[in-house]
């Protein structure tokens, strides 16, 4: 770890706090590399590690369990005498709701990596959507203690998927002699210093290396002209070969960064803890203030007035709603009533630990205990909730089918639901339309194994999963026409009831029609809306068991008993007509049909169109994603049901990138083996 660095001229006022987010691809090292800022800011003695599931940021019982960050996770810490707020971020994409919301109220965003190039793709997302909300972000290349680390390679590859210019803050150093040339300290292009890594000691500063001159002038000329493309002054000293002052640099590096115009790189190793102490440095020096953060969500910070931006909400065991929030503008005191909010208590955090405090600044993020009101994406200034601009949440991907155990704990799940929602806004429920099936929707399997696991464990609720009921219905092909007649006579009053219909098909989502040519009082008027509800009831249920649609059945003739005949009588007449009718007229199946927007980048656009080919889906065209370079929008028409779980096949043709949106559009026949595995399957479930 360095010992120093030149303070930049705008470093001598202290800031108010602010809010680091570590986002990145799956186990690229974002929960290590907190432990690492802990431990380099005195916040923790020892780090713990995501090996022996005592680290910080996986505090939360899913994560511990299975290695992996399944939730944002706050650590207030402070540095330098500056208060920081670190929040460690999921990296899985079946978790990046949380990750958005995180980024949405921080400062700056560490973007973490590998170094690998071949992972560089699964970073695509994530820049796509810190550019587009224009967060200022910076890049942290992790795991550069492994041997053969090419950082030009992943420069490279990282250039390609930004929209911003990178810039290569440090450049490595590395040890000639051994025939792995691993890194081992680094020159920093700003001040010009070079830093050798010592294990579990700070870097210490070296001579830079007679042989990595030439190197360092030319990493510092990419970063002067790339400052320079925003700072005319600066383009004409760098046209000049004039040597700008060291705070000039600085002054850009802070000022670019907080317009997100460039993203400046570095490197290390949350393992070894090197790069830790200079990325520190770099935070405090460059990282902009809250205001950005605050303009950016709509708010215009005002030192008597207090607004807070929620980002999110969790059910605790002990302690009920908690609220984690951003003080956007003014303050807030324990005690304090916020737009008709009771506030009881204020906390800072860190990781799975609340401590109550009596006051909390500009910037902060606040633990909020017991607040019933208060949801995510809410922005509550003095006089209650506001117009916010945070963005809606991430569209279901994946669903699963819920059964309860026991019938009587329906009650107890839908509140448990509805709390598990609230606290992931990726996650949705509810009875699907057609079929009347339970449904959990979210972004992947484990989402939902997770979210399954929470309501065990915290709802102690018997849940068990069921394959997704497709809304399948029937329809007819040609007109036919039957009889249907309903006579008991069980001793005293009787019943009687005798109906001939019509049936014949109409056009594709026409629905149902009814109507009737009784002549000569065949069939008394009053027992007409009874038959025409026999007729509905039996189309409920068609010959497959599904519902029967776009139909149009008259009622053409009948006769009645004038003591026997009764609404219910013809009201059964009406449903054997129907149903003998449906035999003789074509019957045939017909499944819902979804258009969907495949994105994906282009090196797997063909390997996705084979992917919705081997779906039965029908691709309409594709074109280049707008404003996301090197993307592609495929335009396709696929059955729902083959939609249920196919972003596991897309993510892994496409390194965990691909997504999809997707609509119902129509139902369209189905025939052959599908449509006979369908009746089959349907059958069985009857009997
Ligand atoms: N060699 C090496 N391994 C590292 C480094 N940082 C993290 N790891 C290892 O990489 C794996 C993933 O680390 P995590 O810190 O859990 O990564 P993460 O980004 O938080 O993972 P998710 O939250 O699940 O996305 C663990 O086995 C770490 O020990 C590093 O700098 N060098
Ligand atoms: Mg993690």
């Amino acid at each position: 770890m360095p010992a120093s660095t030149p303070e930049s001229a705008s470093s001598t006022k202290p800031h108010a706090p602010r809010v680091a987010a570590l986002i990145g691809p799956n186990s690229s090292g974002k929960t290590s590399l907190l432990e690492s800022l802990l431990l380099a800011t005195g916040t923790l003695h020892r780090k713990g590690s995501v090996r022996d599931h005592n680290t910080v940021g996986d505090a939360g019982r899913e994560a511990r369990a299975r290695g992996m960050s399944t939730e944002l996770t706050s650590a207030h810490a402070t540095y330098l005498g500056e208060e920081w707020h670190f929040i460690d971020c999921p990296g899985s994409v079946d978790f990046a709701q949380d990750a958005r919301e995180a980024a949405m109220i921080c400062d700056v965003a560490i973007v973490v990596v590998d170094p690998d190039p071949a992972r560089v793709m699964t970073v695509a997302p994530i820049l796509k959507f810190l550019d587009r909300n224009r967060i200022p972000h910076l890049i942290f290349i992790n795991k550069t203690d492994h041997a053969g680390v090419r950082l030009r390679s992943c420069l490279d590859a990282l250039q390609a998927i930004s929209e911003r210019p990178l810039v290569m803050r440090e450049i490595p150093i590395r040890d000639a002699d051994a025939s792995d040339e691993h890194i081992t300290g680094f020159v920093d292009i700003v001040s010009e210093r070079a830093y050798a890594y010592l294990e579990g000691q700070p870097s210490q500063l070296t001579a830079l290396p007679s042989d990595i001159k030439d190197r360092e002038h030319e990493a510092r000329e990419g970063l002067l002209e790339a400052l320079a493309d925003f700072d005319d002054a600066l383009l004409e000293q760098v046209l000049e070969d004039q040597t700008p002052v060291t705070a000039t640099i600085y002054d850009n590096l802070e000022r670019d960064l907080a317009q997100d115009l460039i993203v400046p790189v570095f490197f290390g190793s949350a393992e070894h803890d090197r790069g830790i102490i200079r990325l520190l440095k770099a935070l405090r020096h460059e990282a902009p203030c809250s205001d950005v953060c605050a303009h950016r969500l709509g708010v215009e910070p005002d030192q008597n007035q207090t607004i807070l931006q929620v980002f999110k909400t969790v059910h605790l065991s002990h302690a009920g709603r908690f609220c984690f929030a951003r003080i956007l503008s003014g303050s807030l005191s324990n005690g304090d009533t916020l737009g008709g909010h009771k506030l009881s208590g204020i906390c800072t955090v860190l990781g799975d630990k609340h401590e109550k405090i009596d006051q909390a600044l500009t910037g902060a993020i606040v633990g909020l205990p017991r607040v019933e009101r208060l949801r995510t994406g809410m922005l509550i200034g003095p006089d209650g909730e506001m117009e916010n601009l945070w963005p809606d949440p991430l569209p279901p991907l994946y669903e699963t089918g819920l059964k309860v155990a026991n019938p009587g704990d329906d009650v107890k799940l839908n509140e448990a639901l509805r709390h598990l929602c609230e606290q992931d806004r990726a996650l949705g429920f509810g009875h699907h339309q057609a079929t009347g099936q339970l449904l959990l929707s979210g972004q992947g399997d484990i989402h939902l194994q997770c979210a399954l696991a929470h309501l065990a464990e915290t709802y102690h609720l018997d849940i068990s999963t069921a394959p997704v009921q497709t809304g399948y219905q029937e329809t007819i092909r040609k007109p036919a026409s039957a009889r249907g007649r309903y006579k008991k006579q069980t001793g005293g009053h009787g019943q009687f009831g005798d109906v001939a219909i019509d049936i014949r098909p109409l056009g594709r989502g026409e629905g149902f029609e009814f109507s009737e040519q009784i002549v000569g009082g065949a069939i008394p008027r009053q027992y007409i809306p009874a038959v025409e509800k026999g007729v509905r009831d039996g189309l409920r249920s068609g010959p497959f068991g599904f519902p029967v649609v776009d139909i149009a059945v008259t009622l053409t003739d009948g006769s009645f008993h004038a003591v026997d005949s009764s609404d219910q009588a013809f009201q059964m007449a009406g449903r054997i007509a129907i149903s003998e009718a449906l035999k003789s007229a074509g019957p045939t199946l017909l499944e819902p049909i979804d258009t969907c927007t495949v994105s994906i980048p282009s090196d797997f656009t063909s390997k996705a169109q084979r992917l919705v080919s081997s779906r039965r889906g029908q691709i309409l065209g594709f074109i280049a994603k707008e404003g996301w370079q090197g993307w592609d929008e495929i335009e396709v028409r696929i059955p729902t049901s083959e939609t249920i779980d196919m972003v596991t096949e897309l993510r892994s043709l496409s390194q965990g990138t691909g997504f999809f949106t997707r609509q119902y559009s129509h139902m369209q026949e189905l025939g052959g083996k599908q449509a006979d595995a369908v009746i089959a399957r349907s059958r069985k479930t009857a009997k």
